[in-house]
């Protein structure tokens, strides 16, 4: 008797000390069948329980049940430890070289339009224009009526709107998504006393058949400056001064007639062509000249219309499109590319 209970001790002690040691689900399965699977020490003296003399064998019995169930206690909580210890193997597999070079991340990069937005601002800006936005969706007194276009005006039909209600377009008060950015030049005035100096970058729309120079969503900037005694000579010389930072400090301009009912005299202004030089190419169409913007006096209408004193106060205003600079600065054949979502593309504008 007091054999057996030494040696129901010893295994249990044995037992354990190996539970401890086990690293992994497998040693532990193993230790599991040494000391409690058929074969074992501990079921063969439980076997032996019927040849134990009777008054020993509840001693006995419960014994041996107590150190199965110390073991098997011992095999549950080392398991449910192991789980949260990844084991020898797996640590193995996740080997990871930490000398190794990283991986150097994918960084995004802004939109060639973005850029060329920010790089015509930015001209602007060092010449003592803000810079400001204004609303996509616009009155019909902002976009047309405001800016000298009168409902029925001929000059309606060289901007094909889009009407937010079409019905809406009869009414007092009709809405549209803008076709330029100029109605924001009375914005601006209607809440400002002159001297004015403004840039306003913008989405504009316009129902138009979409092609390689043409989309129905783009982009504008529009330019305005009022105060006292300001004349065609600023408006030329301003113009002149943006076309050679972005263009090059040799360029030349020129300045042409054209009509825009809200700025009298009204003019569209080209740069030689730099890729010919002058002399005619395909990019030029073998004129010699890149039309880039539409300008103009501010019309005295205009002025009256936000409470300036026409009398008093003269200014310019232009509008050009930075896809179209960018275009021609880059020697872009087809604006869709710019929202075509072409890596290929987008990746040479860095
Ligand atoms: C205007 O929109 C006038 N508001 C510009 C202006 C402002 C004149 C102030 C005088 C004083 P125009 O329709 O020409 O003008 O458009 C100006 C520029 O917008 C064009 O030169 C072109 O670069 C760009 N643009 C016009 N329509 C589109 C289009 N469908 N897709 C891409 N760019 C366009």
């Amino acid at each position: 008797m007091e054999a057996l209970r030494k040696e129901l001790e010893t295994l249990q002690a044995e037992a354990l000390e190996l539970v401890k040691k086990s690293v992994d689900a497998a040693q532990l399965e193993k230790v599991r069948v040494s000391f409690l699977g058929r074969k074992a020490r501990l079921t063969a003296i439980l076997r032996q329980l019927p040849t134990v003399p009777p008054e020993e064998r509840p001693v006995v019995g419960q014994l041996a049940n107590t150190v199965k169930r110390a073991i098997e206690e011992g095999i549950e909580a080392r398991r449910a430890a192991l789980g949260s210890i990844p084991s020898d193997e797996i640590l193995r597999k996740d080997q990871i070289d930490v000398t190794l070079p990283g991986r150097r991340p994918s960084l995004g990069r802004l939109h060639p339009l973005t850029q060329i937005i920010r790089e015509i601002c930015g001209v602007f800006v060092e010449m003592g224009f803000a810079v400001m936005e204004g609303p996509e969706v616009e009155w019909d007194y902002y976009n047309f009526e405001a800016l000298n276009i009168p409902e029925d005006h001929p000059a309606r039909d060289m901007w094909d709107t889009f009407w937010i209600d079409p019905a809406s377009a009869r009414t007092s008060t009709p809405m549209l998504l803008r076709t330029h950015t100029s109605p924001m030049q009375i914005r601006i005035m209607e809440q400002t006393r002159p001297p004015v100096r403004v840039v306003v970058p913008g989405k504009c729309y316009r129902y138009e058949a979409v092609d390689a120079s043409h989309e129905s969503q783009f982009d504008q900037v529009e330019g305005l400056a009022v105060d006292e005694q300001i004349t065609f000579a600023d408006l030329k010389g301003t113009l002149h001064t943006f076309a050679r930072r972005l263009f090059g400090k040799d360029r030349k301009t020129r300045f042409r007639c054209d009509y825009f009912p809200f700025v009298e005299p009204g003019v569209d202004m080209s740069i030689d062509c730099f890729l010919c030089k002058g002399t005619g190419c395909r990019l030029c169409k073998d004129t010699g000249w890149l039309e880039i913007l539409g300008a103009g006096m501010v019309h005295p209408n205009v002025l009256a219309r936000v409470g300036y004193d026409p009398a008093r106060y003269t200014g310019f205003a232009f509008g050009l499109g930075p896809a179209r600079v960018a275009m021609l600065k880059y020697g872009i054949e087809d604006i869709r590319f710019f929202h075509g979502n072409d890596l290929r593309f987008l990746r040479q504008f860095p």
